[in-house]
Protein backbone atom coordinates (compact mmCIF):
# COMPACT_ATOMS: atom_id res chain seq x y z
CA UNK A 1 0.00 0.00 0.00
CA UNK A 2 0.95 3.40 -0.49
CA UNK A 3 2.42 5.70 1.86
CA UNK A 4 1.50 9.31 2.03
CA UNK A 5 3.21 11.93 4.20
CA UNK A 6 2.57 15.79 3.93
CA UNK A 7 5.41 18.33 3.98
CA UNK A 8 5.43 22.30 3.96
CA UNK A 9 5.62 23.63 0.89
CA UNK A 10 7.90 26.03 1.69
CA UNK A 11 9.89 25.54 5.32
CA UNK A 12 10.53 28.37 6.87
CA UNK A 13 13.91 26.94 7.44
CA UNK A 14 14.20 26.72 4.12
CA UNK A 15 15.65 23.29 3.91
CA UNK A 16 17.68 22.99 7.59
CA UNK A 17 15.54 19.69 8.04
CA UNK A 18 14.18 21.31 11.23
CA UNK A 19 10.20 20.68 10.02
CA UNK A 20 8.98 17.39 11.62
CA UNK A 21 8.38 16.25 8.68
CA UNK A 22 12.36 15.03 8.89
CA UNK A 23 11.80 12.41 11.73
CA UNK A 24 9.27 10.58 9.38
CA UNK A 25 11.13 10.74 6.74
CA UNK A 26 14.18 9.06 8.36
CA UNK A 27 11.86 6.69 10.50
CA UNK A 28 10.53 5.30 6.60
CA UNK A 29 14.31 5.53 5.11
CA UNK A 30 15.26 3.22 8.59
CA UNK A 31 12.82 0.81 7.38
CA UNK A 32 12.77 0.96 4.20
CA UNK A 33 9.70 2.05 2.95
CA UNK A 34 8.70 4.25 0.20
CA UNK A 35 6.84 7.12 0.35
CA UNK A 36 4.98 9.90 -1.47
CA UNK A 37 4.76 13.24 -0.07
CA UNK A 38 2.33 15.80 -0.44
CA UNK A 39 3.15 19.40 -0.44
CA UNK A 40 0.61 21.62 1.74
CA UNK A 41 0.81 25.76 1.86
CA UNK A 42 0.58 27.20 5.22
CA UNK A 43 -3.27 28.09 4.01
CA UNK A 44 -4.06 24.90 2.80
CA UNK A 45 -3.02 23.34 6.10
CA UNK A 46 -5.90 25.21 7.63
CA UNK A 47 -9.08 24.20 5.56
CA UNK A 48 -11.07 21.40 6.15
CA UNK A 49 -9.66 18.87 3.81
CA UNK A 50 -6.18 18.80 5.68
CA UNK A 51 -8.21 19.63 9.18
CA UNK A 52 -10.00 15.96 7.97
CA UNK A 53 -6.05 14.32 8.45
CA UNK A 54 -4.86 16.61 11.11
CA UNK A 55 -7.24 18.42 13.94
CA UNK A 56 -4.57 21.12 14.40
CA UNK A 57 -3.66 22.14 10.91
CA UNK A 58 -0.31 20.69 11.43
CA UNK A 59 2.21 18.77 8.79
CA UNK A 60 3.40 16.33 8.82
CA UNK A 61 0.51 13.50 8.39
CA UNK A 62 0.58 10.01 7.64
CA UNK A 63 -1.98 8.03 5.56
CA UNK A 64 -1.81 4.72 4.31
CA UNK A 65 -4.80 2.69 2.81
CA UNK A 66 -7.64 3.55 5.47
CA UNK A 67 -5.39 4.06 8.18
CA UNK A 68 -4.68 8.37 9.07
CA UNK A 69 -2.20 9.31 11.82
CA UNK A 70 -0.47 12.92 12.34
CA UNK A 71 1.82 13.74 15.90
CA UNK A 72 5.20 12.18 15.18
CA UNK A 73 5.37 10.20 17.67
CA UNK A 74 2.73 8.33 17.09
CA UNK A 75 3.56 8.10 13.04
CA UNK A 76 7.39 7.14 14.22
CA UNK A 77 5.85 4.67 16.74
CA UNK A 78 3.49 3.14 14.05
CA UNK A 79 6.34 2.53 11.46
CA UNK A 80 8.33 1.02 14.11
CA UNK A 81 5.23 -1.42 15.45
CA UNK A 82 4.85 -2.42 12.02
CA UNK A 83 7.90 -2.62 10.01
CA UNK A 84 11.45 -4.29 11.24
CA UNK A 85 14.46 -2.30 11.72
CA UNK A 86 13.56 0.61 14.95
CA UNK A 87 12.45 -1.60 17.86
CA UNK A 88 14.42 -4.34 19.73
CA UNK A 89 12.94 -7.83 19.77
CA UNK A 90 12.49 -8.20 23.39
CA UNK A 91 9.55 -6.56 25.15
CA UNK A 92 11.37 -4.87 27.85
CA UNK A 93 13.55 -3.40 25.28
CA UNK A 94 10.87 -2.17 23.14
CA UNK A 95 9.03 -0.71 25.98
CA UNK A 96 12.70 0.90 27.12
CA UNK A 97 12.74 2.17 23.14
CA UNK A 98 9.25 3.49 23.52
CA UNK A 99 10.45 5.57 26.63
CA UNK A 100 12.87 7.16 25.34
CA UNK A 101 10.35 8.10 21.95
CA UNK A 102 7.90 9.73 24.64
CA UNK A 103 10.86 11.27 26.79
CA UNK A 104 12.01 13.12 23.42
CA UNK A 105 8.84 14.55 22.79
CA UNK A 106 7.08 15.01 26.20
CA UNK A 107 10.44 15.63 28.60
CA UNK A 108 13.36 16.96 26.28
CA UNK A 109 11.17 19.09 23.49
CA UNK A 110 9.13 21.33 25.48
CA UNK A 111 11.98 23.20 27.24
CA UNK A 112 13.27 23.52 23.40
CA UNK A 113 10.57 24.50 21.75
CA UNK A 114 10.30 27.43 24.67
CA UNK A 115 13.56 28.36 23.73
CA UNK A 116 12.35 28.70 20.19
CA UNK A 117 9.27 30.72 21.13
CA UNK A 118 11.35 33.02 23.48
CA UNK A 119 14.01 33.94 20.51
CA UNK A 120 11.26 34.03 17.95
CA UNK A 121 8.01 34.89 19.23
CA UNK A 122 9.05 36.97 22.73
CA UNK A 123 12.76 38.53 21.95
CA UNK A 124 11.13 42.12 21.41
CA UNK A 125 9.21 42.08 24.97
CA UNK A 126 10.94 44.16 27.51
CA UNK A 127 11.23 41.36 29.78
CA UNK A 128 12.59 39.23 27.06
CA UNK A 129 16.76 38.34 28.08
CA UNK A 130 15.27 37.51 31.59
CA UNK A 131 12.74 35.02 30.09
CA UNK A 132 15.74 33.53 27.49
CA UNK A 133 17.93 33.17 30.74
CA UNK A 134 15.39 30.99 32.42
CA UNK A 135 14.49 28.93 29.20
CA UNK A 136 18.03 28.52 28.85
CA UNK A 137 18.67 27.34 31.92
CA UNK A 138 15.56 24.71 31.84
CA UNK A 139 16.86 23.19 28.26
CA UNK A 140 20.42 23.02 29.92
CA UNK A 141 18.93 20.74 32.90
CA UNK A 142 17.82 18.71 30.91
CA UNK A 143 21.09 17.98 28.78
CA UNK A 144 22.71 17.52 31.94
CA UNK A 145 20.74 15.03 32.68
CA UNK A 146 20.55 13.37 29.23
CA UNK A 147 24.43 13.86 28.83
CA UNK A 148 24.64 11.81 32.11
CA UNK A 149 22.79 9.11 31.12
CA UNK A 150 24.15 8.66 27.69
CA UNK A 151 27.48 8.17 29.27
CA UNK A 152 30.07 6.82 26.66
CA UNK A 153 27.11 4.92 24.73
CA UNK A 154 26.83 5.41 21.07
CA UNK A 155 22.77 4.84 21.87
CA UNK A 156 20.59 5.33 24.66
CA UNK A 157 19.73 2.11 25.41
CA UNK A 158 21.28 -0.63 22.96
CA UNK A 159 20.78 -0.82 19.46
CA UNK A 160 20.32 2.33 17.65
CA UNK A 161 16.31 2.24 18.31
CA UNK A 162 13.19 4.61 17.40
CA UNK A 163 13.88 6.25 20.68
CA UNK A 164 16.90 7.75 19.56
CA UNK A 165 15.82 8.69 16.18
CA UNK A 166 12.93 11.26 18.07
CA UNK A 167 16.01 12.17 20.59
CA UNK A 168 18.15 13.13 18.30
CA UNK A 169 15.87 14.90 16.10
CA UNK A 170 14.82 16.93 19.33
CA UNK A 171 17.93 17.74 19.81
CA UNK A 172 19.03 18.81 16.61
CA UNK A 173 17.11 21.88 16.84
CA UNK A 174 19.10 22.92 19.59
CA UNK A 175 22.10 22.98 17.28
CA UNK A 176 21.69 27.04 16.56
CA UNK A 177 21.75 27.37 20.32
CA UNK A 178 25.24 26.54 20.76
CA UNK A 179 23.71 24.69 23.78
CA UNK A 180 24.09 21.34 22.23
CA UNK A 181 28.18 21.60 21.80
CA UNK A 182 28.04 22.19 25.85
CA UNK A 183 27.71 18.56 25.95
CA UNK A 184 30.45 16.62 23.62
CA UNK A 185 28.76 13.51 24.21
CA UNK A 186 25.73 14.86 23.20
CA UNK A 187 27.10 16.51 20.30
CA UNK A 188 28.74 13.63 18.96
CA UNK A 189 25.48 11.40 19.39
CA UNK A 190 23.17 14.02 17.25
CA UNK A 191 26.40 13.52 14.46
CA UNK A 192 25.92 9.71 14.64
CA UNK A 193 22.34 10.14 14.00
CA UNK A 194 23.18 12.36 11.43
CA UNK A 195 25.38 10.33 9.68
CA UNK A 196 23.39 7.40 9.29
CA UNK A 197 22.29 6.82 5.71
CA UNK A 198 18.38 6.90 6.26
CA UNK A 199 18.89 10.06 7.55
CA UNK A 200 21.42 11.19 5.23
CA UNK A 201 18.66 10.26 2.65
CA UNK A 202 15.74 11.75 4.38
CA UNK A 203 17.81 15.22 4.97
CA UNK A 204 18.18 15.10 0.94
CA UNK A 205 14.73 14.58 0.00
CA UNK A 206 13.37 17.38 2.20
CA UNK A 207 16.22 19.65 1.04
CA UNK A 208 15.34 18.83 -2.82
CA UNK A 209 11.78 20.34 -1.55
CA UNK A 210 13.13 23.72 0.49
CA UNK A 211 16.70 24.25 -0.98
CA UNK A 212 16.68 27.90 -2.69
CA UNK A 213 16.48 27.17 -6.51
CA UNK A 214 19.43 27.81 -8.40
CA UNK A 215 18.40 30.05 -11.26
CA UNK A 216 18.37 29.21 -14.94
N1 LIG B 1 3.47 17.68 18.02
C1 LIG B 1 3.35 17.76 16.58
C2 LIG B 1 4.17 16.62 15.94
O1 LIG B 1 5.16 16.18 16.53
O2 LIG B 1 3.77 16.14 14.86
C3 LIG B 1 3.85 19.13 16.14
C4 LIG B 1 3.64 19.35 14.65
C5 LIG B 1 4.11 20.75 14.26
O3 LIG B 1 4.49 21.58 15.11
N2 LIG B 1 4.08 21.02 12.96
C6 LIG B 1 4.51 22.31 12.48
C7 LIG B 1 3.38 22.98 11.73
O4 LIG B 1 2.67 22.37 10.98
C8 LIG B 1 5.66 22.11 11.49
S1 LIG B 1 7.09 21.46 12.28
N3 LIG B 1 3.23 24.29 11.95
C9 LIG B 1 2.26 25.07 11.26
C10 LIG B 1 1.13 25.49 12.14
O5 LIG B 1 1.06 25.05 13.31
O6 LIG B 1 0.32 26.28 11.66
C11 LIG B 1 7.57 22.87 13.35
C12 LIG B 1 8.65 23.67 12.69
C13 LIG B 1 8.33 24.68 11.83
C14 LIG B 1 9.36 25.43 11.28
C15 LIG B 1 10.68 25.17 11.61
N4 LIG B 1 11.72 25.95 11.07
O7 LIG B 1 11.48 26.74 10.15
O8 LIG B 1 12.85 25.87 11.51
C16 LIG B 1 10.97 24.14 12.45
C17 LIG B 1 9.94 23.38 13.00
Amino acid sequence: MTVTITAFEHSPDGGQGLARDTRVRWALEEVGQPYQVRLVSFRAMKEPAHLALHPFGQIPTFEEGDLTLFETGSIVLHLAQTRPGLLPDDANGRARAVTWMFAAVNTVEPPILDLVIAKIVEGKEPWAADRMTLVKNRVRDRLRQLSARLGDSEWLDGAFSAGDLMMASVLLRLRASGLLDEHENLAAYVARGEARPAYKRAFAAQLAVNAPKAAT
